[in-house]
């Protein structure tokens, strides 16, 4: 059989789109974790088995066509032939049912050694992480190992490669699910329960994590950004997130300051170091030194920090942040100091 040469197009597009979302910084055919590669395996185990019985029985279909139309043709007779007698015909049934029994066994060996082997980073020494889901955001918290205490931020989660980060995920409202599909699996964020999730990268680089359960109107904005820093990286970006707040550095960003630490802004943000201490809504201690702005809604800029607290509802309508009403000066002022908190 030759393929049409305009056939190859058509093929072409399908394999080369699957192959472009397989290579993506959100995508779990991309690992850069142990957990993920444990599961990227078992699913191309998956698609080869299923591939090829899928093929077998369209050769089947295709086989049987073609006999029961070349019968046709002959004697315009297309009755099956089935004899329970006959010896061949079981030796066919065995070898193929055979077959199959070996195709689902694979499948069940494979699933039990992927689930064993995430599994195990269970009993690794980790590191302690504390993530909680809001409407639509992500407090993170890291376990400061030298005075066990707790470091906050949000929005950003930094692992070390080579290490395991144990997750412990809450919800403060509705059903979340966290979800890094490069590194781990996913898992549900259920509230009154305490769920626990181990991610082991193995490469350095930028990820994306997703809220992956519907949790309301902007359940698609609830997205954060994954960096797996080398070791020492990880131990320099940890220092510096356990830090108070930079001082502002000229008189904007001090009157920024004034703004953002002691007005309406504060009754939901903690800037630590400063009086402000609220708790509703993300740490802006280090807010500078995010990526992006609002899980994942805008990049990080100057101008997104301005737009985003002059008009929070235009950007993520529904956002549990109310607009506030700034002159543009105080506005200016206000994500000049924001931008500073790096
Ligand atoms: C009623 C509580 C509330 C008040 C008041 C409030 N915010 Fe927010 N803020 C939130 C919540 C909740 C979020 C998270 C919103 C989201 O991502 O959907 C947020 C997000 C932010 C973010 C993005 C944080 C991140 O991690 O990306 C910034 C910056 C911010 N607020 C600044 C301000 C400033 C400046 C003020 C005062 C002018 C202010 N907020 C007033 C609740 C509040
Ligand atoms: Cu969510």
């Amino acid at each position: 059989m030759r393929l049409s040469p305009a056939l190859a197009p058509a093929l072409a597009l399908p394999v080369a789109l699957t192959l472009a979302a397989c290579a993506g910084r959100q995508s779990p055919l991309a690992p850069a974790g142990e957990q993920a590669s444990s599961i990227a395996s078992l699913f191309w185990l998956m698609m080869a088995v299923c591939g090829f019985m899928y093929l077998l029985v369209l050769m089947f279909l295709a086989a049987g066509l073609w006999r029961s139309w070349r019968r046709r043709e002959a004697q315009g007779d297309d009755r099956p032939e089935i004899d329970p007698a006959d010896r061949a015909l079981t030796r066919t049934l065995v070898i193929w049912g055979g077959l199959v029994v070996a195709g689902l066994t694979l499948l069940i060996t494979g699933s039990f050694l992927a689930d064993r082997s995430i599994a195990q980073a269970r009993s690794r020494q980790a590191l302690e992480v504390r993530v909680t889901g809001h409407q639509w955001w992500w407090r993170i918290q890291y376990r400061d190992e030298a005075t066990g205490g707790w470091i906050e931020t949000a929005n950003e989660l930094h692992l070390p490669a080579g290490r395991t980060t144990r997750v412990t995920l809450g919800s403060a409202d509705v059903v979340h699910s966290f979800w890094v599909p490069n590194i781990a699996q996913k898992l549900d964020v259920v509230p009154g329960l305490q769920n626990v999730v181990d991610l082991s990268p193995t490469r350095t680089g930028w990820f994306r994590g997703q809220c992956a359960e519907f949790c309301g109107a902007q359940h698609a904005h609830m997205a954060f950004d994954v960096k797996v820093d080398t070791p020492a990286e990880f131990d320099r970006w940890l220092a510096g997130q356990a830090r108070p707040a930079p001082v502002p550095a000229d008189a904007v960003t001090a009157r920024g300051m004034r703004i953002v630490t002691t007005g309406t802004c504060a009754m939901c943000h903690a800037v630590r170091g400063t009086r402000a201490v609220g708790k509703p809504g993300p740490d802006l201690t280090h807010i500078g030194s995010r990526r992006s702005i609002a899980a994942g809604t805008l990049p990080m800029s100057r101008g997104g920090l301005q737009g985003w607290i002059v008009q929070p509802q235009a950007v993520k309508p529904g956002t549990m942040m109310p607009a506030m009403p700034l002159s543009p000066a105080d506005a200016d002022a206000a994500s000049r100091y924001l931008a500073s908190l790096r």
